[in-house]
């Protein structure tokens, strides 16, 4: 299997973040992309490829055109502003506020984003753009008949909306990906393996028939999101039946875990998917700092085969994963699985 590698993904280096009510140094780090590529590559799993030079418009049609202008010109306009520090929203158009969208850079800011964990530095968009073109590179692989690719890029996506940036994500990689899979006749499910629910894809194609989307992750009265998540939402209109969440509670190993897989790719059988899109998270981890799951390293050479038995041309987008040190293993572990 190839990896796809954006390497501008360093690029992207916010200072900090403002979790559990102190200022942290940013979870989500340039270092975690360099060690998967260290693992992967040790793992020998396949060639390392640059993404190809293929601009962004695709973006456009899972995402509001005017939001990905904001997020091109978002940190230029915050700096003439606030000067050099990171573009960071702080107010929100929640319950019983108007959505209307600002003129002035912070209004913006936070009409364009469901939470404060997506700040912006000067050379953020780069990194984003090229992740793009990191998963559209991988989809030409799979439309071009490799049967699997690892997209391997950061900040991850899968929290990102039609028109919210929100934990760490801005472009939704995968949900782009899946919508061009779709555009050249795939039946494409996704898989989210990522800990915390992949709201913003499951709100992309929430009214679609033609594309399932199925999340194993923290449960919305416990964990991020909180707002969506529930099993209870299956889908609307076109859509229903095709939207699968497999919630579970702090503590769940390896056992719940197993069998919450088994569902997901039971789902993803009987809608008859021929493509899979892996939206692959490693913050399910035991030792994850942000996350309470309890997954072992090993664990994830199974969740590797499981997928595998699904028997589809697969193209995985990296999404979360915090535990740096082990995080490398653990991605290669699910790639090896799959190979296996
Ligand atoms: C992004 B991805 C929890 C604060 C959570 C945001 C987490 C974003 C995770 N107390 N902050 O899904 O790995
Ligand atoms: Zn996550």
């Amino acid at each position: 299997m190839k990896t796809i590698f954006n390497a501008d993904h360093k690029l992207h280096d916010a200072a900090f973040e403002l979790i559990g009510g102190k200022m942290m140094p940013a979870f989500e780090c340039p270092r975690r992309a360099e060690i998967v590529l260290e693992k992967v590559t040790e793992a020998k799993l396949g060639p390392v490829i640059a993404p190809a030079a293929k601009g962004i418009a695709a973006a456009a049609k899972v995402h509001d055109p005017r939001f990905v202008g904001f997020l091109e010109r978002a940190w230029e306009l915050w700096s003439e502003e606030h000067g050099d520090s990171d573009a960071l929203p702080m107010t929100w158009p929640a319950r019983s506020l108007r959505q209307i969208e600002p003129e002035s850079i912070d209004g913006k800011l936070g009409f364009y984003s469901f939470d404060a964990g997506c700040g912006l530095t000067r050379t953020s968009f780069q990194a984003i753009a090229a992740g793009v073109e990191t998963a559209l590179t991988g989809v030409d692989l799979i439309l071009g008949g490799d049967f699997s690719a690892f997209a391997l890029s950061r900040p991850p996506g899968h929290h990102a909306t039609a028109d919210q940036m929100g934990g760490y994500c801005y472009l939704n990689n995968a949900a782009i990906a899946t919508q061009v899979l779709a555009e050249a006749g795939r039946r494409v499910a996704i898989l989210d393996v990522d800990y915390h629910h992949g709201n913003g894809t499951q709100a992309i194609f929430y009214q679609r028939g033609d594309i399932y989307v199925t999340s194993i992750h923290g449960h919305p009265t416990q964990e991020y999101p909180y707002f969506l998540g529930y099993a209870d939402e299956t889908g609307a209109g076109a859509g229903e039946g095709a939207n699968l969440n497999l919630p579970l509670y702090w503590g769940s190993a390896w056992d719940l875990y197993g069998e919450a897989l088994d569902k997901a790719c039971a789902g993803i059988e009987a809608f008859g998917a021929d493509t899979l899109v892996v939206s692959l998270g490693l913050d399910t981890f035991e030792e994850d700092p942000i996350s309470r799951f309890k997954l072992k390293s090993e664990n994830y050479l199974r969740m590797g085969e499981r997928i595998r038995k699904l028997g589809l041309p697969t193209l995985f987008v990296f999404e979360g994963g915090y535990a740096v040190e082990a995080l490398g293993i653990n991605t290669a572990n699910v790639l090896i699985g799959f190979e296996s």
